[in-house]
Parts: C-alpha cells; structure tokens; sequence
C-alpha cells in the first residue's frame, strides 16, 4: 500500500502526494520545518533530512535549532510558567484532557506518521505507542485535578528541559511532557534528530487545542542542541531518556548548577526461565520482550537465562518461533518485525554481531528486505557471562542466551551487569517467584509477563540505567518541590 492510499484511507480530506504533504497539510508548513517557540512555528533555518528508515524516502526537512532559538524557547517558556502554575490543576487539566481527546482523534495519523518515520510496525505504534500516549494524558490530566488536594504543600519546579530518545518518539514525548504540564511547569524539549515529526504534529496539535503560548516548545536538531537545553542556566529541571554514556555527560555537565535532574538510561534485562515455566508462553513473553519494536526497548529482556532441564527444548522452540517472525514493510498490518530507526542504529548492531567471537549465531531464516535498514531476529549461545555481547546494550533483534542451574545462581548471573532496568521470570511456583523478584536488582520485575506499562505505575532504573521515575505517584514529584512559604510564620 502506498503513503498516499493509506492517507486516503483517513478521515482528514484530500490525500497527500506523499508523507511529506501529510505533514505539510497536518501543521500547514510546507515540506520544511521550525521550531515550535512561544505558540507558533519558526520560519525554517538550515538543517537536516528525515528519512524513512524502511525505504530511504525523505520525509521532510527539519531546522538545527540555533543558541539564539534555544534562548527563545527558554525565554517563551519562563514567561508562560507563572500564569500556567496560577491556572491551578483543574484550569490545566482542560487542557490536557482537550491534547488528549486531539490525540485519540487524530491517531491513526500519528500513528501513521511514527511508523514512516521510526520504522516500527504500525500494529504496534496503532495499538500500543499511540494508546499509550493518549492514555499517559488522560491519566495526568486526572493527576492535575488531584494535585490541589493530594500534593497540597508541592509546587511546579519552573522551566523544564527535556531530551528524548528515538525508539518510542511520541511515547517518550508524552512521558516528559504531560506530568510536567500537570503540575504546572513549562517544557522546552528536543527530540531526536531523526525521529522528530510526531513532536512536531504535537506541538501543532498543542495550537489546535488552545494550549497557551510558551507552555509546550520543541525545538529539533543533534545532540549539540540538547547540550543547549540540560546546560541552559534558565532550566529548573532536566529529563533526560537516552544511552546511559550520554547521561552520564549530562551528569557531569549539569553538576553544580542547582538543576533537578531524572535520567532514564539503558538497560540489559535478564529474561529468566525456570523448569517448571509454561513453556509456551514464555516463548511468546520473549518475542515481545526482544523483538518489540526491534530490540529497541531499554527495559527489552535481552538476556536470556533458561534452567538447565528445559534448556534444549526451549531453545529449539525458539529457533522454530524466529523462523515464524515476519520481517518487512513497517506499514503493513501482518508484519512481526520493522526497520531498525536509522542506518547508523543497523550499523552499530551489524557491528556488534560481527565482533562475536566464540559464540554461536542463529539468524531466523525468514529472509528481510535487501534495502532498508532491517536486521533479522537473532539468537547468539555459548558466551561467557563477561563476553562484550552479554554485558553491553545491543538495542537490536538480537537476543544472548545462557543456561543455569540454581536459583542462587541465576540471581547472580541476572545481577551481573551494570545496568538494573527490568527483569522478567516465568515459573509456576508463585513462592519461588516472590522468593527471587526482590533478589532481582532492577527497577521493575515481570513475572509470567513482560514489558507491561501503565501511566499509574512509575518506571525507571537503578544503578547505569539511572535514577528517578516516570510515570506513576513518583513520576510527579519528580516535576514539584516543596512550597514556598507565602505568609509569616
Ligand atoms: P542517545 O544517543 O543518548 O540520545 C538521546 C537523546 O539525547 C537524543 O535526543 C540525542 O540527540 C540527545 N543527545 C545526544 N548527545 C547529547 C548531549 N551531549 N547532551 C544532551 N543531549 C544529547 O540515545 P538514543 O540512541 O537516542 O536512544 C537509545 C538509548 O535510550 C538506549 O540506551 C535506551 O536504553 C535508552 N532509553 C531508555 C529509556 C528508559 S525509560 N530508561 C527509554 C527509552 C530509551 P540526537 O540523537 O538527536 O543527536
């Protein structure tokens, strides 16, 4: 199906040539774009191309966002934040709620647009990225309400800047965006580079939805630009989602400077199976755990750990559900596995993979497209728990698996990395499984389940994959301090 039968499928009027004309229709730009900065968009500047990362098409061109237009986001930003805190919660929630309602009406385009531009199933940006979203502003829109009465004594942080990865690009949107808004910041974000137009669609659908000038500003462009943002000295407050190498350089830039600061770094998640595990659904559990949206999920169940007595026939289930994956055209429905987001990403894992040495590959035999950025499921055995490929972050298809014995043991060989996102176990034995979970060093455990996600639960790491939480009673007070005193004690 072409970009142009897909949108006339839609319910927006006329289609569009191309993905390009779609945007250009949706935000009224044409195929380049500004800023958004203070309520309306920027004339475009010079900048950058984003592509399609499962044919190569140009989607649109966006602007490198300057010093000069990083200060006026900032600038837009701390004029809107006092009137937006006086508003109170139920005066923002209007708000929220109307981006949330814009949302749900218009999300098969986001939904559409994520895939073009992230390379991603539309399966999955049509029934979990985009839901999500939605949800995550309904649920803070409730959240604003309740502050009045439940944070009494809390108050908005002031300015927040926000970087944000390019696995999940709405998703990681809304996470910063909507809790921040709840409790009456303003936000200046980045998102990345090549995943930015569905932050763009946003920040036009923030107009459509009267949202006061200043409130929401996104500015694109590389990393330099997000080095603007978490180093500017008019921020309050820094997110941050993306490798934990670069949180770590904002960790150190931003040291001393009186700024709050959340990081949401990577992640290398063991996926433990027990003897006495539904086999079968742990399989299907580890299908979305690693191929997901690629690999690309900082909680993915990336380590495999399977009990010695069911090691063999688990494996050879596995192999026979790879050869199953479908790997192909993001946009059609049927589709297991898309692109990867961009040619550096598939060249980073093609990197990776070839380095292996001493192990053993299997590469599912469905066959991927010739062009376009696209990796097959894989499967890597018989390395040691220090081996490179069992202690970095992939963010690939591909899978690294080991066997163990004992509980004990599998504790430790779950807990040796130094990352603790998420751990996922499947057993029958619910006492076996409230033994180990706690045992497990990581921000979030599944058990006989994975990669479940909800607004009203907080998430984030401990140890490299960093500190804070989104989401969730947590993910707020991340965006609020203490209340100034306003009368004599
Ligand atoms: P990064 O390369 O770290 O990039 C993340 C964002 O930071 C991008 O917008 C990037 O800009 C920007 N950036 C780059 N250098 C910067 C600097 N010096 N100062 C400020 N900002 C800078 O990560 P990625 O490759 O996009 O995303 C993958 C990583 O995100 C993985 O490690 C994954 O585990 C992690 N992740 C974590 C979570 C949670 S909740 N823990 C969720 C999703 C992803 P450009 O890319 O545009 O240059």
């Amino acid at each position: 199906m072409t970009v142009k039968e897909i949108f006339e499928t839609m319910d927006y009027g006329p289609a569009p040539e191309s993905a390009a004309e779609a945007l250009a229709w949706l935000v009224d730009q044409g195929d380049r774009f500004g800023h958004f900065i203070d309520g309306a968009f920027t004339t475009p500047g010079d900048g950058f191309d984003s592509k399609n990362p499962a044919t190569g098409e140009t989607l649109a061109t966006l602007s490198q966002a300057t010093q000069d237009d990083v200060d006026a986001a900032v600038a837009a930003a701390r004029k809107a934040q006092p009137k937006w805190a006086k508003l109170g919660g139920h005066g923002r929630a209007k708000h929220l709620y109307a981006i949330a309602r814009l949302l749900q009406k218009h999300s098969r385009l986001f939904a559409v647009l994520e895939t073009l531009d992230n390379g991603k199933p539309i399966r999955e940006s049509r029934d979990i990225d985009i839901p999500l979203v939605q949800r995550h502003f309904y649920h803070h829109a409730g959240m604003a309400q309740l502050m009045e009465e439940e944070l009494q004594g809390r108050e908005a942080l002031g300015v927040c800047g926000q970087v944000i990865p390019w696995n999940f690009p709405l998703l990681m949107l809304a996470w910063k965006v909507a809790p921040a808004l709840a409790m009456g910041n303003t936000v200046v974000l980045k998102p990345a580079e090549y995943t930015s137009l569905t932050a763009l669609c946003f920040a036009d659908l923030c107009r459509k939805a009267g949202l006061p000038k200043g409130v929401v500003n996104i500015v694109t462009g590389d990393g330099a630009v997000g080095e603007m943002i978490t180093t500017h000295e008019d921020i309050d407050k820094v997110a941050f989602t993306g490798s934990t190498a670069v949180g770590r350089h904002i960790r150190r830039a931003t040291a001393g400077q009186g700024k709050g600061l959340t990081l949401e770094l990577g992640g290398k998640s063991p996926y433990i199976v027990f003897d006495d595990a539904d086999i079968d659904s742990a399989i299907e559990g580890l299908v979305d755990a690693i191929w997901f949206n690629q690999g690309q999920v900082c909680c993915a169940g990336s380590r495999l750990l399977v009990q010695e007595g069911i090691a063999e026939q688990f494996h050879a289930k596995l192999k026979a559900r790879m050869d199953k994956l479908r790997v192909g055209n993001p946009m059609d429905k049927c589709i297991d596995m898309g692109a990867l987001a961009d040619p550096v990403q598939l060249a980073t894992v093609t990197k990776m993979v070839d380095a292996c040495e001493g192990g053993e590959i299997y590469r599912a035999d469905g066959g991927i497209p010739a062009n376009g950025c696209f990796y097959p499921p894989t499967l890597i055995s018989g390395l040691s728990p220090a081996d490179p490929l069992m202690q970095e972050e992939i963010f690939g298809p591909v899978l690294v698996t080991s066997t163990f014995r004992t509980p004990a043991e599998v504790v430790d060989l779950a807990n040796n990395t130094r990352y603790g996102l998420a751990a996922t176990l499947w057993t029958e034995n619910v006492n076996l499984a409230l033994d180990i979970a706690p045992k497990l060093v990581a921000g979030v455990v599944w058990i006989n389940g994975t990669n479940m996600f909800d607004a009203a639960a907080g998430f984030g790491g401990v140890r490299e994959s960093g500190f804070g939480r989104e989401g969730g009673w947590e993910g707020l007070g991340a965006y609020t301090k203490p209340a100034r005193k306003t009368k004599a004690l």
